[in-house]
Formats: structure tokens, sequence, C-alpha cells
């Protein structure tokens, strides 16, 4: 096992203020700012332990900074998935380039059309998935993954509806060293899966106040946290139970709907 762990990124292009997103009413991107906050991104991906990989912007996918999304990786097991957006399809095939070499060639799978599967909508913690069906993961795909994380990890998973007003799972939950933590509509759904299997290893749950959009979105590592600003009760929690915090600006993704784990693919 590597003593790093890697985090693979991608700079924003030309295009990235033509996104995708849910509101309208966040403002324009600004280029110049984007560029600023990812630069910093990249350096408390760095202070907090992790080995970068930078790629190339891709003019061609103006989303294709999020490259949570066309992957998800279970230990040693490559999923590609399957985009739902049209503007988004290609970028699976792009980021497989740079990932299929970090794989035995038996462990790589493929989630196909009409599955589909986004990697935000996926949590992967020590030993089980949680599964968001979401308007960018559908049954037959979270069906398709819940197969290959039990015949290849014996991971069981658990899948769940999110709301509407989210455009995936890690937008109200996320998974921490053992801790669970859900924001708003995600505390009920959470509480049920962790009353589930108690017996299975002890999933401690923590919440985070629903009004903090993004509040439960990071990315951890031995024992530091990346967040995104100007969330001062979530950070207040995360110091609580133990975490030292770093809060990135990351304002000119929040408007197209983006958020710390979506912008990089770690394993
Ligand atoms: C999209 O709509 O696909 C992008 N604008 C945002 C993707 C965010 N990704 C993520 O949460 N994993």
């Amino acid at each position: 096992m590597r003593s790093e762990k890697l985090a693979i990124v991608r700079l924003p292009s030309k295009s990235f203020p033509r996104a995708l997103r849910m509101k309208k009413n966040l403002g324009k991107v600004d280029l110049a700012k984007a560029l600023i906050q990812h630069h910093n991104y990249c350096e408390a991906l760095i202070q907090l332990g992790f080995k970068l990989t930078i790629l190339l912007p891709a003019d061609h996918y103006p989303d294709g900074v999020f490259v949570e999304d066309p992957a998800i990786i279970i230990g040693d097991v490559l999923v590609i998935t399957s985009l739902r957006r049209k503007k988004r399809q290609g970028e699976e095939k792009l980021l497989c380039k740079t990932l299929r070499p970090f794989f035995s060639k038996s462990k790589v799978f493929h989630i196909n059309p009409p599955a589909y599967v986004e990697g935000g909508d996926v949590l992967v913690t020590d030993n089980r998935l949680f599964i968001g069906l979401s308007k960018r993961t559908n049954e037959r795909g979270a069906e398709e993954l819940t197969q290959i994380a039990y015949d290849n990890c014996s991971f069981r998973s658990h899948i769940f509806k999110i709301p509407d007003s989210y455009l995936h799972l890690k937008g109200g939950v996320s998974y921490h060293e053992r801790e669970l933590l859900p924001s708003g509509r995600f505390i009920a759904a959470s509480e049920e899966i962790i009353s589930n299997f108690s017996g299975h290893g002890g999933y401690k749950l923590v919440e985070i106040p629903a009004e903090e959009r993004f509040g439960a979105n990071g990315i951890s590592n031995k024992g530091q946290i990346i967040i995104c600003a100007g969330r001062p009760k979530s950070k207040k929690i995360f110091q609580r139970i133990g975490f030292s915090v770093r809060e990135v600006g990351m304002s000119e993704f929040e408007k197209v709907d983006g958020a710390p784990s979506c912008l990089s693919k770690i394993f």
C-alpha cells in the first residue's frame, strides 16, 4: 500500500463559466477567481498530505474540473461511470486514461447507459457504500455498482433517494474516519441506515446544520479537513470532533454546484 494517497485534479478550462448549474441566480462565474480558488484548493490538498496530479484543462468539457463524477474507486477497484447529462458525456473516457494505469485490468469496471451513476452520489466508507438516487444516478446504475462492490470488495450498499433540491448525495452528507455527517433531510435517512447495521462496526452520526449549503461536504486526511469557507457552524462541529479545519474559498465552484469533494479523485 502507498504511504501517500494520490489526489487527481483537473485545472478549470476557459469554458468553465459555461458549466451546468441548478440555480441561475447565483451570479456569473469569474474564471480568474476560479483559477485562484482552484490553486488554493490544490495547496490545501498538499497540506493535507496528498500527492497531487494536476491534469490539463479540458476546454471541450466545461464541467471537466469536477473529476469526482466520472469514476468511483473502492479499494483496488476502479469503476468508470456513465454521466447522465450530454454536456458531460466523454469526461469518463478522458479521466479513465489517467486512472487506468493505477489498477489491474481485472479490477476495472464500466457502467454503461441506460445505467447511470455519478461519483458525487456515492459515499465510500470503510466497508459500505451509500448511493443516492438523484437526477443523475438511476436505480439501474445503483444496482450495477452495488453488484460490483459486493462481488469484488464484499461491500454492501445502501441506496436511497435524495431530495430533488440536491444535485448529488455528497451535497448533504459526508463520511470521515467513522463519523457520518448528514445535514437536513439526509439526517433521517442516515439514522435509519445506521440503526439497520448497528451491529456492523458503529458509525457515529454528527448533524451538520442544513442552512449552511455544502457545510457537510469536505475532504479529510490524517486529522485535517478541507471545507468551503464561510460555514462557521459546520467548521465548529468539525473542530469539536477533532479535525483541524482548512477553509478554502469555493464561491465560483459553488455557483455551478461544486464543493470540495467534487474537485478531486482521491485514492
Ligand atoms: C454538474 O452539474 O455536473 C456540475 N456543474 C457540478 C458537479 C458537482 N459534482 C459533484 O458534486 N460531485
